[in-house]
C-alpha cells in the first residue's frame, strides 16, 4: 500500500507541512512524517488537499433518513416534538428490513460524502410489522451491518431496550410495537449481531435504553451491571421539558440526576441530549467521563433547547455530535449550529470553549468533536498518529470560505463558511470510499433508496 503525502495535515502537535502518512495493509496508520521529501522511486500517493480525521457521528437513526424534509408542515398549532414523533412512529411502522438496507445504503453514502467516516446507529426497529420478534432476533439490525460493509462506514451498532410508553409505567403504544426489547430480547440480538458482524474489522457492538421513559432506571442499573464495565452504553436523557417533568413527577429527580445517582455512569457511557440540565447535573456528566451526546441540528429542527456548553466545556466535560433524525448530514452544520445556539443564548461570540479559552474555535469543535465521538463509539479514530485508524478526509480548497486558508483557519473557514460540503476524498481504514466527491456505489444506492421511499409512501 503507498503511503499518502499531504501538503498539509492536522496531527496531535499541530498542524504540519508535507505530512507522509504510512497505511498498514489491516488500515492503521503506522508512520507519520511532518516535512517529508520524496526520493525518486517511493511509492507515494499525493494527495489534493489539507487531511483532518474523518468525524465520528455519534447518534443516528437510520430509518429516520425516510423522512427528512417530510415532517416540516405544521398541521396543528400545537405542533411539537410529540407530534413529530407520531409522524415518525408512522414511518417506524412501514420500514422493512430490505427497505431499511436500502435507506442505510444512501444514508451511510451521504454521510461519508459528508466527512463522517464512523456511524453510531442507535437502533430500536427490532421487531416484525406485527410486533412479532422475526426468527433472527438481529434481522433488522443486521441490515445496518451489511449497508455499513457495503459502503465503507465504519459502525458502532447499539441495539435498543424498550420496555414501557412513559414514566407512569404504561405499557408500550401500539404503535411502539416494533420496539419493544426486554433485557432477554436484547441478549438474543447481541448474540446474533456478534455472528452477523463476525466478519467487520470496523464493526463495535454496544446497548443503548432508550431513555428513562421507556426502560425504568433499575433495569438500566441490571443491564449495565451484567454486561463488561466499558461496554459502550448509550441513553436519550433529557432532551424534551416535558420528559424532564414527567421524571420529576414520577421519582423527584430530574432524568440525568436520576441516572447519576443509580446508573453505573463512566466513561463508555455517552449522554444523548443531556439538553435541559442544571449546573449540578453538567459537573457531574463531566466528572463521570461520559461524553454528552449533541445533536444540534435535530435538537434545532425538534424544538428541544440548547445545551449549556460552554459551562460544561469549563467544567472539563467531552462532548460529541450526531446527525440523529437525519434531516441533514453535515458534520460542519451541526458545529456551525452548536456555536450558533450559544452566541444567540448568551449574545456573545466564540463561545464553545472553556471560560478561560482563545483560539480557532472551528478547531476547538473540530478537535473536541473528534476525541468525545471516538470515545462514545469505542473506535480507534480521531487522531493521525501511529496506532488510529487511517480515516480520514481530504479537504476542497475551493469550498472553503478562504480558499487559501492555513492551519485552523482551514477548519473555521469549513465550519463556518457553510455554502458546500468542503469534503473531496474520504478514506476509512486505509481504502478510498470517496473520490472526488463521489461514492463507487451511489448510483445503485440511490435508485434503491428512492423506490424504498416510494414503498414506504404507500
Ligand atoms: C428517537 N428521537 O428515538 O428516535 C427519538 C424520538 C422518543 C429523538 N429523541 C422518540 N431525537 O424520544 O421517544
Ligand atoms: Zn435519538
Amino acid at each position: 500500500m503507498p503511503s499518502l503525502l499531504a501538503p498539509s495535515a492536522m496531527l496531535p502537535s499541530g498542524w504540519a507541512r508535507d505530512v507522509r502518512i504510512d497505511i498498514s495493509p489491516d488500515g492503521t496508520i503506522t508512520g507519520v512524517t511532518p516535512n517529508a521529501s520524496t526520493r525518486g522511486g517511493e511509492r507515494v500517493e499525493r494527495v489534493g488537499g489539507p487531511v483532518v480525521p474523518g468525524i465520528p457521528n455519534l447518534h443516528s437513526h437510520a430509518f429516520q433518513r425516510a423522512m427528512a424534509g417530510l415532517a416540516e408542515k405544521r398541521r396543528d398549532p400545537a405542533d411539537s416534538f410529540w407530534t413529530w414523533r407520531e409522524a415518525m412512529y408512522r414511518v417506524a411502522h412501514a420500514v422493512t428490513p430490505d427497505a431499511l438496507g436500502a435507506i442505510a445504503r444512501f444514508l451511510f453514502i451521504e454521510m461519508l460524502k459528508a466527512g463522517y467516516t464512523t456511524a453510531g446507529e442507535f437502533h430500536y426497529l427490532h421487531n416484525d410489522l406485527d410486533g412479532v420478534p422475526y426468527a433472527d432476533p438481529a434481522e433488522m439490525s443486521a441490515r445496518l451491518i451489511y449497508a455499513a460493509a457495503e459502503t465503507g462506514m465504519a459502525l458502532t451498532v447499539m441495539p435498543v431496550l424498550y420496555m414501557r410508553a412513559g414514566f407512569d409505567d404504561a405499557p408500550l403504544e401500539p404503535a411502539q410495537r416494533r420496539f419493544m426489547a426486554d433485557e432477554d430480547r436484547l441478549l438474543a440480538i447481541l448474540e446474533s449481531l456478534r455472528w452477523h458482524g463476525r466478519n467487520s474489522a470496523t464493526l463495535q457492538v454496544g446497548i443503548a435504553p432508550h431513555s428513562l421513559r421507556a426502560v425504568p432506571v433499575e433495569v438500566v442499573r441490571q443491564v449495565a451491571a451484567a454486561l463488561p464495565e466499558d461496554t459502550t452504553i448509550h441513553i436519550h436523557v433529557a432532551e424534551q421539558i416535558r420528559e424532564v417533568e414527567d421524571c420529576i413527577v414520577a421519582t423527584g429527580a430530574r432524568p440525568v440526576e436520576l441516572l447519576m445517582a443509580e446508573a453505573p455512569v463512566g466513561p463508555s457511557w455517552c449522554l444523548i441530549h443531556a439538553t435541559h440540565v442544571g449546573a449540578d447535573e453538567l459537573a457531574d456528566i463531566a466528572a463521570s467521563g461520559a461524553v454528552a451526546g449533541l445533536c444540534p441540528i435535530t435538537e434545532a429542527n425538534l424544538g428541544d433547547g440548547v445545551f449549556p456548553l460552554g459551562e460544561f466545556l469549563t467544567v472539563g466535560g467531552r462532548f460529541g455530535v450526531g446527525s440523529d433524525s437525519n434531516i441533514a448530514l453535515n458534520p460542519w452544520e451541526e458545529l456551525r449550529l452548536l456555536e450558533y445556539g450559544q452566541r444567540l443564548v448568551h449574545g456573545r461570540r466564540c463561545l464553545s470553549m472553556p471560560e478561560d479559552g482563545t483560539g480557532s474555535v472551528g478547531g476547538a469543535l473540530w478537535r473536541a468533536a473528534l476525541a468525545g465521538g471516538a470515545a462514545a463509539l469505542h473506535q480507534p479514530v480521531g487522531v493521525i498518529a501511529p496506532g488510529f485508524r487511517a480515516d480520514l478526509l481530504v479537504l476542497d480548497r475551493d469550498r472553503l470560505a478562504q480558499p487559501e486558508a492555513e492551519e485552523d483557519d482551514i477548519l473555521d473557514s469549513a465550519v463556518f463558511g457553510g455554502a458546500a460540503l468542503p469534503v473531496r476524498d474520504v478514506m476509512v481504514a486505509g481504502i478510498w470510499r470517496v473520490s472526488g466527491g463521489r461514492h463507487a456505489l451511489e448510483e445503485p444506492a440511490r435508485a434503491a433508496f428512492l423506490a424504498a421511499l416510494r414503498q414506504i409512501a404507500e
